[in-house]
């Protein structure tokens, strides 16, 4: 053990050496590279340092896809264009809106008794070209988020997936069932509808915890933000703040376990007596706690409440189709999905990269063309619905 490191480099040194977990010997390195102070004496031992540190992330990162392999067998591999959850309480309707939906005739079973999905079924939809995989999940229950009913796999599948249909059941309790599954979704680290907070944290090898733009910070200000930081175990990072952000959501920005999804309530069995008294209830509830989420009243008996949904869903998810037009005229039957704000470079990526090397310009209709067939460069935006012709 060389005696020339600087003191703190030497204590993170010996906690490493003590370490009884991959995850904590992992820590303690990060820290040591990040304060060792730096000269010749110390260069090989720094070197072997950051070997280890390699290698043992390289382990770590083995033992997670084993356990993701055994542990959360029935997730359901992401076969379209984009994975929707069906997830909702007993008997809530799930499976009658994964029908309702589904244009595939193996749509899912639906039964007139508890606990039927035990495992998640699948359908498929279309919005203009765009391919929606469908996904009923099983029920969310009390507990979910111990383990109830597979809920950590519920959970898994929830967050697998790019957008969240909440089926909420009109005949009984409406309210009831929303608190409980928000409850479970929250404690389970999942928010719908939530933008993520706006401020950036970037590791840096020294300084010390350094903050940006804190006038957006609405808690008390820097001191505030860094004893945060020192409690949740940051030394050396740079914190930037985008705009406003409360005391809770600067905890979440923290957090990089908490997924952020968009979700719609289907609220359903409208055809039922009664139904429409609990739909106001379910409304006010909504509005009165300022809660971001809007409801469509759906009928899966009489098919009511379905058209168009398909484009809905599909504008919740945050991306763009842009169609492909050939030499001849014609266009593509199928979009490429691309996330909003996209431009042409990103879509030539998706369609062929050599395309890419070769462009001389392109030709764009649509919103984002300025007239139709308007000659374009690889920067400009794209708009859903654009058709492009790409010429190499
Ligand atoms: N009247 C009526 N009953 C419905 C409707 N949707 C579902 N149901 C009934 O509610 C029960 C549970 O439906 P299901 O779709 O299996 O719920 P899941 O457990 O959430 O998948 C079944 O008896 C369905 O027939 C609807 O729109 N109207
Ligand atoms: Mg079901």
């Amino acid at each position: 053990m060389p005696i020339n490191l600087n003191h703190e480099a030497q204590v993170e040194w010996d906690k490493y050496l003590e370490a009884s977990s991959i995850e904590e010997q992992i820590a303690h390195l990060e820290r040591f590279v990040g304060v060792v102070v730096k000269h010749k004496g110390v260069e090989n031992h720094l070197r072997m340092a950051k070997q280890k540190l390699k290698r043992l992330k390289a382990t770590q990162e083995k033992m997670r896809q084993a356990k993701k392999g055994s542990g959360e067998r029935w997730l359901v591999p992401k076969g379209e264009d984009a994975q929707i959850a069906i997830i909702g309480t007993v008997n809530a309707g799930k499976s009658s809106i994964l029908n309702s939906l589904s244009r595939s005739d193996s749509a899912a079973k639906v039964g007139a008794y508890p606990f039927t999905t035990v495992k998640p079924e699948v359908g498929s939809t279309s919005a203009r070209g765009a391919r929606l995989q469908l996904v009923e999940l099983p029920a969310i229950v009390e507990g979910s988020v111990r383990g109830e009913m597979s809920g950590k796999l519920v959970l898994a599948g929830i967050r697998n997936s790019d957008c969240v249909i909440l089926a909420i059941d009109l005949t009984h309790n409406p309210v009831e069932q929303l608190k409980l599954i928000l409850k479970e979704l929250s404690v389970g680290k999942i928010r719908l509808n939530t933008e993520k907070p706006s401020v950036k944290i970037e590791k840096v090898g020294s300084g010390n915890i350094q903050v940006f733009n804190s006038h957006h910070y609405e808690g008390k200000g820097n001191d505030e933000i860094t004893e945060i930081m020192r409690t949740k175990g940051y030394m050396n990072v740079i914190v930037r703040f985008h705009g406003p952000t409360t005391v809770d959501q600067f905890f979440d920005a923290l957090d990089y376990t908490i997924s952020y999804l968009p979700a719609i309530i289907f609220a359903t069995k409208g055809d039922v007596k009664g139904s429409k008294l609990n739909y106001s209830t379910l409304m006010e509830y909504i509005s009165t706690n300022k809660l971001p989420l809007e409801i469509i009243p759906v009928s899966s008996s009489n098919n009511e409440g379905f058209d168009s949904i398909e484009e809905t869903i599909f504008n919740k998810l945050n991306k763009i189709r842009v169609f492909t037009r050939n030499n001849v005229g014609d266009i593509s039957e199928r979009p490429i999905i691309l996330d909003k704000g996209s431009t042409i470079e990103n879509a030539i990526e998706v369609l062929s990269k050599k395309m890419l090397r070769f462009f001389r310009f392109a030709r764009v209709w649509g919103k984002s063309a300025k007239f139709d067939g308007e000659k374009i460069g690889l920067d400009r935006i794209l708009e859903d619905g654009d058709v492009i012709q790409v010429f190499a």
